[in-house]
């Protein structure tokens, strides 16, 4: 077994500006936000990976199970595919299983992701089991899909993959640019195979994202942390507490940071210095969840066609051809 790996993009000084001025920007809100890619720092990598093992947060799992139950028939619904490229591959494993299934050998996977932790693990887990050119790109999942655009057009079929309901992360009308973006960096006939988890009782969302070990506290928590380290920041991370709140008429589970008590915080590298009122929040994350009818219209929006359609225990595989 061998495999071939480059890394096509790095981080840019420009990413480090990003970071500073987004949370100039988003703090100033109301209500006050800090941007969700960014609790993807390497203690926030991992603290994602703890998450995908807990017993309360079983996407990962069943995700994993379904790809494991169904890669030959998501790969006998394609031609050929040559080119597959997954945003935000996490630790990799499910694109090993995927990968398991794909007929042709000698192809290429680009792994994108703002994590260069995540890439690394991706990159590793691909390395032990495939016959594979691996690219990663250090890169949102915009600016990744662009630089593999440039990289030029193999033969064969290209395979977009986004699982893990990383798609739930974008609010709705940035989950149209997103899927029009993959829609414009593909042809007709390539494909996308899209993970999304779908709505269920209350409670069962909220110890998903309110776990009783704190590991998602802490991955919420760890978003301070990180601006305080690469900003200047001074929160006082005990002065903060974790909440998660399910918006029924929004669909989606919101993670927010509230305040203990009234506090100043100052951001140098932001240049801001605020006050917070005891019980004001920071809303950190917003993970939308779908119902099985909504998904056929909010692809086909983009220009996609479902081809197939795989569910167990409330999620989703959707496979979907490029028009
Ligand atoms: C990566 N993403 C799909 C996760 C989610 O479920 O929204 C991130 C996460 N947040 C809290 N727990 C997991």
């Amino acid at each position: 077994m061998s495999m071939r790996r480059f890394v096509a993009s790095g981080p840019s000084e420009a990413s480090c500006r990003d970071f500073a001025e987004d949370v100039a920007y988003s703090l100033a809100q109301s209500p006050r936000q800090l941007p969700s890619r960014y609790l993807y720092d390497e203690l926030g990598s991992s603290l994602f990976e703890a998450i995908c093992r807990l017993p309360w947060y079983r996407i990962a799992r069943i995700e994993q199970s379904l790809l494991r139950s169904h890669a030959n028939a998501i790969f006998s619904c394609l031609p050929p595919v040559s080119t597959v490229v997954e945003l935000g591959p996490g630790s990799g494993e499910k694109l090993v299983t995927l990968l398991g299934a794909l007929p042709a050998r000698g192809a290429t996977v680009h792994l994108v992701d703002v994590s260069p932790a995540a890439l690394d693990n991706a990159a590793s887990a691909l390395a032990a089991s495939s016959s594979l050119t691996v690219a990663t790109h250090h890169a949102t999942y915009e600016e990744g899909l662009a630089a593999i655009g440039r990289s030029g057009a193999a033969a064969g079929q290209t395979l977009v993959v986004f699982l893990g309901s990383n798609i739930g992360n974008f609010d709705p009308p940035g989950t149209d640019t997103l899927l029009r973006g993959i829609r414009a960096a593909l042809g007709p006939g390539d494909a996308l195979l899209l993970g999304t988890d779908l709505v269920k009782p209350e409670p069962e969302l909220l110890l998903a994202y309110d776990d009783p070990l704190g590991v998602t506290a802490a991955f919420n928590l760890n978003l301070l942390v990180r601006v305080n380290r690469e900003l200047g920041g001074d929160f006082d991370v005990n002065q903060f507490s974790h909440r998660a709140v399910w918006n029924a008429p929004e669909s989606r589970v919101e993670m927010h940071l509230v305040s203990r008590s009234r506090q100043r915080v100052q951001v140098r590298g932001s240049r801001i210095d605020i006050t917070f009122e005891a019980g004001e929040s920071i809303w950190t994350e917003s993970s939308y969840k779908y119902r099985t009818d909504d998904l056929a219209p909010m692809l086909g929006r983009a220009g996609f066609k479902v081809i197939g359609q795989w569910q167990e225990d409330g999620f989703a595989l959707t496979l979907a051809e490029a028009r």
